[in-house]
């Protein structure tokens, strides 16, 4: 009997002693979430339990294999958010032409007046450079892919001076407004069959009179009293162009972007066009050649 009882109070004392062990373990594990974010604090020697650290090192590896998934691809705007920066665009108005106008017996093409001999006076000729065959050479760019605003081309003037319009060639944004005047000591008139709205009648020295120009293209000025007298308001319906220089060569700066119809004109020796594209703030020679191969 007293062997039985030995045997069983064994028995017993084992059981809670396990209990009390495994009681003990859970609440290390029901702890576990508090010393793993103390792990780090954790003296040296002393380290965490070891079925905690491996139940962290599984979570930690779990959640760093989700956070990297290879198999995982960065959505669009992360990639491009991802690459190098890139330089700054170039402007895109900062295109330039720039050439060389060829007229031949530029000599001949002086649209001067001839002399006012009616009354026996002398021939006269004007000094004025914008009498030079060059400086009457206009190039122009006219945009093919875009429409242009059109500022009114501010000091618009024509003067009719020893019986030469000056200068012949006069360059405008259409809807600009003109003033003509008389600088010769005598009456002048304007007449004009392009743009019939023009017509001044005869007039004294000295008067300006302000004409807007409402239509695009060339628009042949005379007048009627001297009727050698010629010249033109070009109208154009780009406010990208310019006036050759006296030594032929013309350059065109502040080109936008694209594709362009490119004229060059003069009184008498006609209209040349070319087309050419612009991009990347280049600069492009184009050179006008009047002289027929
Ligand atoms: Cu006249």
């Amino acid at each position: 009997m007293l062997k039985t009882a030995f045997l069983l109070t064994a028995c017993l004392s084992l059981l809670v002693s396990r209990f009390q062990i495994a009681h003990s373990t859970r609440g290390e594990i029901s702890r576990g979430g508090e010393k793993a974010q103390k792990i780090g604090a954790q003296p040296p020697g002393e380290s965490a339990h070891p079925r905690l650290c491996g139940l962290a090192c599984a979570v930690s590896s779990k959640i760093n294999a989700l956070s990297f998934e290879p198999d995982i691809a960065a959505p669009p705007a992360m990639a491009a958010r991802q690459q190098p920066p890139q330089p700054p665009p170039r402007p895109g108005n900062a295109n330039e032409l720039y050439g060389t106008i060829g007229l031949p017996h530029a000599g001949r093409w002086m649209a001067r007046g001839k002399g006012y001999n009616k009354d026996g006076a002398p021939a006269m000729h004007s000094d004025d450079p914008m009498a030079d065959p060059n400086r009457n050479v206009i190039v122009s760019a006219h945009p093919l892919d875009f429409a242009p605003a059109l500022p009114p081309t501010p000091e618009a003037v024509v003067t009719q001076k020893e019986q030469t319009f000056l200068p012949c060639v006069l360059p405008v944004t259409v809807g600009s407004t003109v003033y003509f005047m008389n600088e010769d000591q005598f009456v002048h008139s304007i007449y004009s069959m392009t743009l019939r709205s023009i017509a001044i009648g005869r007039r004294p020295p000295g008067e300006m009179h302000p004409r807007k120009i409402d239509k695009p293209g060339v628009i042949q000025l005379t007048c009627d009293i001297h009727t050698h007298m010629r010249g033109v308001v070009l109208s154009l319906e780009t406010p990208y162009f310019t006036r050759a220089g006296a030594d032929g060569r013309y350059r065109l700066r502040g080109l936008p972007d694209g594709r362009y119809r490119i004229e060059a004109y003069h009184l008498d020796a006609g209209k040349r066009t070319l087309e050419t594209t612009l991009s990347g703030g280049q600069a492009k020679q184009l050179d006008f050649n009047y002289v027929k191969p």
